[in-house]
Protein backbone atom coordinates (compact mmCIF):
# COMPACT_ATOMS: atom_id res chain seq x y z
CA UNK A 1 0.00 0.00 0.00
CA UNK A 2 1.28 3.27 -0.86
CA UNK A 3 2.45 5.46 1.88
CA UNK A 4 -0.07 8.36 1.57
CA UNK A 5 -3.14 5.64 1.11
CA UNK A 6 -1.65 4.32 4.45
CA UNK A 7 -1.94 7.72 6.16
CA UNK A 8 -5.12 8.55 4.43
CA UNK A 9 -6.81 5.48 6.15
CA UNK A 10 -4.97 6.23 9.42
CA UNK A 11 -6.11 9.76 9.43
CA UNK A 12 -9.19 8.54 8.97
CA UNK A 13 -9.39 6.30 11.93
CA UNK A 14 -8.21 8.91 14.30
CA UNK A 15 -10.50 11.69 13.53
CA UNK A 16 -13.32 8.61 13.83
CA UNK A 17 -11.89 7.79 16.96
CA UNK A 18 -11.29 11.38 17.98
CA UNK A 19 -15.45 12.24 17.47
CA UNK A 20 -16.40 8.97 18.65
CA UNK A 21 -14.17 9.93 22.53
CA UNK A 22 -15.43 13.62 22.37
CA UNK A 23 -18.62 11.63 21.59
CA UNK A 24 -18.62 9.86 25.01
CA UNK A 25 -16.79 12.08 27.12
CA UNK A 26 -17.18 15.47 26.30
CA UNK A 27 -20.47 15.59 24.46
CA UNK A 28 -22.27 13.69 26.63
CA UNK A 29 -25.16 14.64 28.36
CA UNK A 30 -24.91 12.46 31.56
CA UNK A 31 -22.00 12.64 34.10
CA UNK A 32 -22.41 9.41 35.87
CA UNK A 33 -20.89 7.77 38.59
CA UNK A 34 -20.84 3.84 38.78
CA UNK A 35 -24.40 2.34 40.11
CA UNK A 36 -23.64 -1.14 42.43
CA UNK A 37 -26.05 -3.30 41.58
CA UNK A 38 -27.06 -5.17 44.90
CA UNK A 39 -26.75 -9.24 44.62
CA UNK A 40 -30.56 -10.07 45.15
CA UNK A 41 -30.41 -13.65 45.80
CA UNK A 42 -29.44 -13.86 49.68
CA UNK A 43 -30.28 -17.47 51.57
CA UNK A 44 -33.19 -16.43 53.17
CA UNK A 45 -34.72 -14.79 50.11
CA UNK A 46 -38.37 -16.55 49.01
CA UNK A 47 -38.10 -18.34 45.27
CA UNK A 48 -39.29 -16.66 42.45
CA UNK A 49 -43.21 -17.88 41.95
CA UNK A 50 -45.39 -17.54 39.10
CA UNK A 51 -48.09 -16.21 41.12
CA UNK A 52 -48.67 -13.04 38.68
CA UNK A 53 -49.11 -15.22 35.91
CA UNK A 54 -52.64 -15.75 37.08
CA UNK A 55 -53.61 -12.16 37.33
CA UNK A 56 -57.28 -11.79 36.02
CA UNK A 57 -56.93 -8.67 33.35
CA UNK A 58 -59.73 -5.77 34.28
CA UNK A 59 -60.62 -3.42 32.06
CA UNK A 60 -58.62 -5.18 29.43
CA UNK A 61 -57.84 -3.06 26.72
CA UNK A 62 -59.52 0.41 27.73
CA UNK A 63 -56.60 1.10 30.06
CA UNK A 64 -52.85 2.79 28.66
CA UNK A 65 -50.40 1.60 30.89
CA UNK A 66 -52.08 2.30 34.05
CA UNK A 67 -49.03 2.96 36.51
CA UNK A 68 -50.59 3.04 40.10
CA UNK A 69 -54.48 1.90 41.66
CA UNK A 70 -56.16 3.14 44.22
CA UNK A 71 -59.43 2.48 46.16
CA UNK A 72 -61.86 4.78 47.48
CA UNK A 73 -63.81 4.30 50.85
CA UNK A 74 -67.00 3.21 48.61
CA UNK A 75 -64.74 0.83 46.64
CA UNK A 76 -64.55 2.10 43.69
CA UNK A 77 -61.02 1.38 42.12
CA UNK A 78 -59.16 4.20 40.30
CA UNK A 79 -56.00 4.53 37.98
CA UNK A 80 -54.09 7.33 36.04
CA UNK A 81 -53.53 6.32 32.22
CA UNK A 82 -51.07 7.28 29.57
CA UNK A 83 -54.47 9.25 27.71
CA UNK A 84 -53.98 11.99 30.90
CA UNK A 85 -57.32 10.34 32.03
CA UNK A 86 -58.69 9.41 35.91
CA UNK A 87 -60.23 6.14 35.21
CA UNK A 88 -62.32 4.54 37.76
CA UNK A 89 -64.16 1.11 38.17
CA UNK A 90 -67.80 0.73 39.91
CA UNK A 91 -68.08 -2.08 42.23
CA UNK A 92 -70.45 -3.68 39.33
CA UNK A 93 -67.12 -4.10 37.08
CA UNK A 94 -68.03 -0.99 34.89
CA UNK A 95 -65.16 1.50 33.55
CA UNK A 96 -66.28 4.81 33.35
CA UNK A 97 -63.73 7.69 32.07
CA UNK A 98 -64.28 10.09 35.29
CA UNK A 99 -62.09 12.81 34.72
CA UNK A 100 -59.08 14.37 31.91
CA UNK A 101 -56.24 15.68 33.33
CA UNK A 102 -54.64 15.65 29.37
CA UNK A 103 -50.60 15.12 28.63
CA UNK A 104 -49.46 11.71 29.04
CA UNK A 105 -47.31 11.61 32.45
CA UNK A 106 -50.02 10.29 35.04
CA UNK A 107 -48.00 8.48 37.92
CA UNK A 108 -49.25 7.73 41.57
CA UNK A 109 -52.80 7.90 42.89
CA UNK A 110 -53.93 7.93 45.99
CA UNK A 111 -57.51 8.40 48.02
CA UNK A 112 -58.36 11.73 49.85
CA UNK A 113 -60.23 11.86 52.94
CA UNK A 114 -62.17 14.86 51.48
CA UNK A 115 -63.43 12.54 48.12
CA UNK A 116 -62.02 12.27 44.88
CA UNK A 117 -57.91 11.25 44.34
CA UNK A 118 -54.76 13.37 44.82
CA UNK A 119 -52.79 12.26 41.18
CA UNK A 120 -49.16 13.04 40.14
CA UNK A 121 -48.03 14.47 37.25
CA UNK A 122 -44.62 13.49 36.33
CA UNK A 123 -44.84 17.24 33.63
CA UNK A 124 -47.46 19.72 35.65
CA UNK A 125 -46.99 18.84 39.74
CA UNK A 126 -49.85 17.31 42.02
CA UNK A 127 -53.40 17.36 41.06
CA UNK A 128 -56.78 16.92 42.93
CA UNK A 129 -59.41 15.58 41.51
CA UNK A 130 -62.73 15.31 42.69
CA UNK A 131 -66.41 15.12 41.37
CA UNK A 132 -66.21 19.21 41.16
CA UNK A 133 -63.78 19.30 39.19
CA UNK A 134 -59.72 19.44 38.73
CA UNK A 135 -57.25 21.54 40.73
CA UNK A 136 -53.74 22.31 40.59
CA UNK A 137 -52.47 21.53 44.37
CA UNK A 138 -48.93 21.74 44.04
CA UNK A 139 -46.43 22.89 41.30
CA UNK A 140 -43.28 24.69 42.82
CA UNK A 141 -41.59 24.31 45.86
CA UNK A 142 -38.67 26.62 46.54
CA UNK A 143 -39.42 28.78 43.47
CA UNK A 144 -38.51 25.91 41.62
CA UNK A 145 -40.95 23.78 39.14
CA UNK A 146 -41.60 20.48 40.45
CA UNK A 147 -40.15 18.48 37.51
CA UNK A 148 -41.16 14.57 38.22
CA UNK A 149 -43.94 14.01 40.58
CA UNK A 150 -44.14 10.56 41.02
CA UNK A 151 -46.18 9.09 43.67
CA UNK A 152 -48.68 10.27 46.77
CA UNK A 153 -49.79 9.61 50.00
CA UNK A 154 -52.53 11.83 52.51
CA UNK A 155 -52.21 11.29 56.03
CA UNK A 156 -55.37 11.13 58.55
CA UNK A 157 -54.95 15.10 58.50
CA UNK A 158 -54.19 16.10 55.52
CA UNK A 159 -50.91 16.73 55.05
CA UNK A 160 -49.79 15.13 51.77
CA UNK A 161 -46.51 13.66 51.13
CA UNK A 162 -45.84 13.21 47.67
CA UNK A 163 -42.16 12.20 45.80
CA UNK A 164 -40.24 14.19 43.12
CA UNK A 165 -38.28 11.41 41.40
CA UNK A 166 -35.58 13.70 39.47
CA UNK A 167 -35.16 17.22 39.83
CA UNK A 168 -32.66 17.21 36.84
CA UNK A 169 -34.40 14.82 34.59
CA UNK A 170 -38.05 14.55 33.24
CA UNK A 171 -40.14 11.44 32.59
CA UNK A 172 -38.77 11.02 28.87
CA UNK A 173 -35.34 11.14 30.29
CA UNK A 174 -35.60 8.75 33.02
CA UNK A 175 -33.04 6.38 31.54
CA UNK A 176 -30.61 9.56 31.72
CA UNK A 177 -31.39 9.45 35.26
CA UNK A 178 -30.67 6.28 35.71
CA UNK A 179 -27.44 6.31 33.85
CA UNK A 180 -26.20 9.13 35.89
CA UNK A 181 -27.17 7.32 39.17
CA UNK A 182 -27.07 10.22 41.42
CA UNK A 183 -29.38 11.61 43.94
CA UNK A 184 -31.84 13.85 42.35
CA UNK A 185 -34.76 13.05 43.97
CA UNK A 186 -36.94 14.64 46.76
CA UNK A 187 -39.88 13.74 49.40
CA UNK A 188 -42.23 16.78 49.43
CA UNK A 189 -44.69 17.76 51.91
CA UNK A 190 -47.54 19.31 51.40
CA UNK A 191 -49.12 21.56 54.53
CA UNK A 192 -52.81 21.64 53.72
CA UNK A 193 -53.01 24.62 56.34
CA UNK A 194 -50.42 26.96 55.15
CA UNK A 195 -50.87 25.41 52.04
CA UNK A 196 -47.20 25.69 51.65
CA UNK A 197 -44.89 23.28 50.22
CA UNK A 198 -41.21 22.08 51.86
CA UNK A 199 -38.61 19.69 50.70
CA UNK A 200 -39.29 17.10 53.81
CA UNK A 201 -35.99 14.88 51.99
CA UNK A 202 -33.22 16.17 49.67
CA UNK A 203 -30.89 13.67 47.78
CA UNK A 204 -32.59 10.48 47.01
CA UNK A 205 -31.94 7.98 44.56
CA UNK A 206 -34.92 8.21 42.16
CA UNK A 207 -37.91 8.87 44.86
CA UNK A 208 -40.78 6.92 43.81
CA UNK A 209 -43.44 5.27 45.96
CA UNK A 210 -44.85 6.35 49.16
CA UNK A 211 -46.14 5.01 51.96
CA UNK A 212 -47.82 5.75 55.69
CA UNK A 213 -47.54 3.04 58.53
CA UNK A 214 -50.50 2.07 60.10
CA UNK A 215 -50.09 4.29 63.18
CA UNK A 216 -48.85 7.26 60.57
CA UNK A 217 -45.86 7.41 62.79
CA UNK A 218 -43.37 6.93 59.81
CA UNK A 219 -43.89 6.42 56.08
CA UNK A 220 -41.92 4.94 53.53
CA UNK A 221 -40.12 6.23 50.37
CA UNK A 222 -38.30 4.44 47.95
CA UNK A 223 -34.94 4.91 46.18
CA UNK A 224 -35.65 3.19 42.85
CA UNK A 225 -31.96 3.17 41.83
CA UNK A 226 -30.65 1.85 44.91
CA UNK A 227 -32.71 -0.88 45.15
CA UNK A 228 -33.81 0.01 48.72
CA UNK A 229 -36.67 1.87 50.58
CA UNK A 230 -36.24 4.25 53.11
CA UNK A 231 -38.23 5.09 56.41
CA UNK A 232 -38.90 8.76 57.94
CA UNK A 233 -40.05 8.88 61.60
CA UNK A 234 -43.06 11.35 61.77
CA UNK A 235 -43.75 10.84 65.87
CA UNK A 236 -41.80 9.62 68.81
CA UNK A 237 -38.80 10.01 69.88
CA UNK A 238 -36.82 9.56 66.20
CA UNK A 239 -38.92 12.44 64.83
CA UNK A 240 -37.74 13.59 61.83
CA UNK A 241 -34.87 11.10 61.35
CA UNK A 242 -34.53 9.15 58.41
CA UNK A 243 -33.21 5.07 58.46
CA UNK A 244 -33.06 1.98 55.68
CA UNK A 245 -36.35 0.47 55.77
CA UNK A 246 -35.20 -2.53 53.55
CA UNK A 247 -32.37 -2.71 51.13
CA UNK A 248 -31.05 -5.60 48.80
CA UNK A 249 -34.39 -5.86 46.68
CA UNK A 250 -34.15 -8.22 44.15
CA UNK A 251 -35.50 -5.06 41.61
CA UNK A 252 -35.65 -1.60 41.87
CA UNK A 253 -38.72 -0.34 44.08
CA UNK A 254 -41.74 1.87 42.89
CA UNK A 255 -45.07 2.04 44.24
CA UNK A 256 -45.27 0.51 47.48
CA UNK A 257 -48.90 0.29 49.44
CA UNK A 258 -49.47 -0.20 53.06
CA UNK A 259 -51.91 -3.85 53.67
CA UNK A 260 -54.55 -3.56 56.13
CA UNK A 261 -51.94 -6.44 58.09
CA UNK A 262 -50.02 -3.28 58.44
CA UNK A 263 -46.83 -4.50 56.02
CA UNK A 264 -46.48 -3.18 52.07
CA UNK A 265 -46.60 -4.42 48.86
CA UNK A 266 -43.65 -3.22 46.77
CA UNK A 267 -43.48 -3.51 42.72
CA UNK A 268 -40.03 -3.83 41.47
CA UNK A 269 -38.54 -3.27 38.48
CA UNK A 270 -35.69 -5.06 36.71
CA UNK A 271 -33.29 -2.54 36.06
CA UNK A 272 -30.73 -4.97 34.79
CA UNK A 273 -30.07 -7.12 31.76
CA UNK A 274 -29.06 -10.82 33.19
CA UNK A 275 -25.38 -11.26 32.60
CA UNK A 276 -24.76 -7.56 31.77
CA UNK A 277 -24.66 -5.90 34.81
CA UNK A 278 -21.35 -4.91 34.64
CA UNK A 279 -22.98 -1.71 32.55
CA UNK A 280 -23.93 0.33 35.28
CA UNK A 281 -20.64 0.44 37.01
CA UNK A 282 -18.58 1.58 34.08
CA UNK A 283 -19.58 5.18 33.56
CA UNK A 284 -17.95 4.87 29.99
CA UNK A 285 -20.28 2.73 28.66
CA UNK A 286 -23.09 4.61 30.47
CA UNK A 287 -21.81 7.99 28.78
CA UNK A 288 -22.07 5.75 25.30
CA UNK A 289 -25.46 4.32 25.87
CA UNK A 290 -26.73 7.76 26.86
CA UNK A 291 -26.02 8.97 23.33
CA UNK A 292 -27.56 6.26 21.92
CA UNK A 293 -30.60 5.65 23.89
CA UNK A 294 -32.04 3.47 21.63
CA UNK A 295 -29.43 0.49 22.69
CA UNK A 296 -30.83 0.80 26.36
CA UNK A 297 -33.57 -1.51 26.44
CA UNK A 298 -31.16 -4.32 25.83
CA UNK A 299 -29.45 -3.46 29.36
CA UNK A 300 -32.51 -3.60 31.78
CA UNK A 301 -35.66 -6.23 31.57
CA UNK A 302 -38.01 -3.31 32.53
CA UNK A 303 -40.45 -5.42 29.75
CA UNK A 304 -39.32 -8.71 30.89
CA UNK A 305 -40.49 -9.53 34.04
CA UNK A 306 -43.05 -8.03 36.94
CA UNK A 307 -42.38 -8.96 40.90
CA UNK A 308 -43.58 -7.86 44.09
CA UNK A 309 -42.71 -8.34 47.89
CA UNK A 310 -44.30 -8.30 50.47
CA UNK A 311 -42.52 -6.51 53.49
CA UNK A 312 -43.64 -6.34 57.27
CA UNK A 313 -43.38 -3.47 58.86
CA UNK A 314 -40.35 -3.53 60.67
CA UNK A 315 -38.53 -4.21 56.57
CA UNK A 316 -38.59 -7.91 56.71
CA UNK A 317 -39.29 -9.82 53.51
CA UNK A 318 -42.44 -12.61 54.12
CA UNK A 319 -43.41 -13.15 50.07
CA UNK A 320 -42.47 -12.49 46.79
CA UNK A 321 -44.78 -12.69 43.90
CA UNK A 322 -43.51 -12.95 39.99
CA UNK A 323 -44.58 -13.41 36.91
CA UNK A 324 -40.45 -14.44 36.11
CA UNK A 325 -40.55 -13.82 32.13
CA UNK A 326 -43.17 -11.41 31.54
CA UNK A 327 -45.62 -13.73 30.22
CA UNK A 328 -49.09 -12.41 31.36
CA UNK A 329 -47.68 -8.94 32.90
CA UNK A 330 -44.01 -7.24 33.02
CA UNK A 331 -42.95 -3.46 33.71
CA UNK A 332 -45.53 -3.89 36.92
CA UNK A 333 -45.14 -0.84 39.00
CA UNK A 334 -47.67 -1.14 41.78
CA UNK A 335 -49.41 -3.82 44.02
CA UNK A 336 -52.08 -2.70 46.57
CA UNK A 337 -53.69 -5.21 48.24
CA UNK A 338 -57.72 -4.69 49.05
CA UNK A 339 -60.36 -7.60 50.41
CA UNK A 340 -57.95 -10.54 50.30
CA UNK A 341 -56.67 -9.57 46.38
CA UNK A 342 -53.85 -7.66 44.80
CA UNK A 343 -54.46 -4.86 42.57
CA UNK A 344 -51.50 -4.33 39.86
CA UNK A 345 -50.49 -1.71 37.62
CA UNK A 346 -48.12 -1.56 35.13
CA UNK A 347 -46.45 0.85 32.01
CA UNK A 348 -46.65 -2.28 30.11
CA UNK A 349 -50.30 -3.15 30.02
CA UNK A 350 -53.99 -1.91 28.41
CA UNK A 351 -55.12 -3.88 31.90
CA UNK A 352 -55.13 -3.52 35.83
CA UNK A 353 -54.44 -7.16 36.70
CA UNK A 354 -56.19 -8.66 40.07
CA UNK A 355 -54.95 -11.66 42.01
CA UNK A 356 -56.49 -13.88 44.99
CA UNK A 357 -54.36 -13.95 48.20
CA UNK A 358 -53.97 -16.17 50.02
CA UNK A 359 -53.21 -15.18 53.51
CA UNK A 360 -53.22 -16.53 56.89
CA1 LIG B 1 -49.58 5.18 45.19
CA1 LIG C 1 -44.04 5.28 40.52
Amino acid sequence: MPMSKFSAILSFTLVILLAFTLQIFIFSPISPVPLQIPAAAFPTFPPTSYDLQRVVKLGEGLLDKPEDVCFDKEGMLYTATRDGWIKRMHKNGSWEDWKRIGGDALLGITPTITGGVLVCDAEKGLFKVCDDGITLVASHVNGSKIRYADDVIEASDGTVYFSAASTKYGLEETFLDLLEARPHGQLLKYDPISQEISVLIDGLWFANGVALSKEEDFLVVCETWRHRCLKHWLKGKNKGETEVFVDNLPGGPDNINLAPDGSYWIALLKLTSDGLEFVHTSTTLKRLLASYPSLLPHFTALNKKATAVNVAADGRIISRLDDPDGTVISFMTSALEYEDHLYVGSLNTNFVGKLALNKE
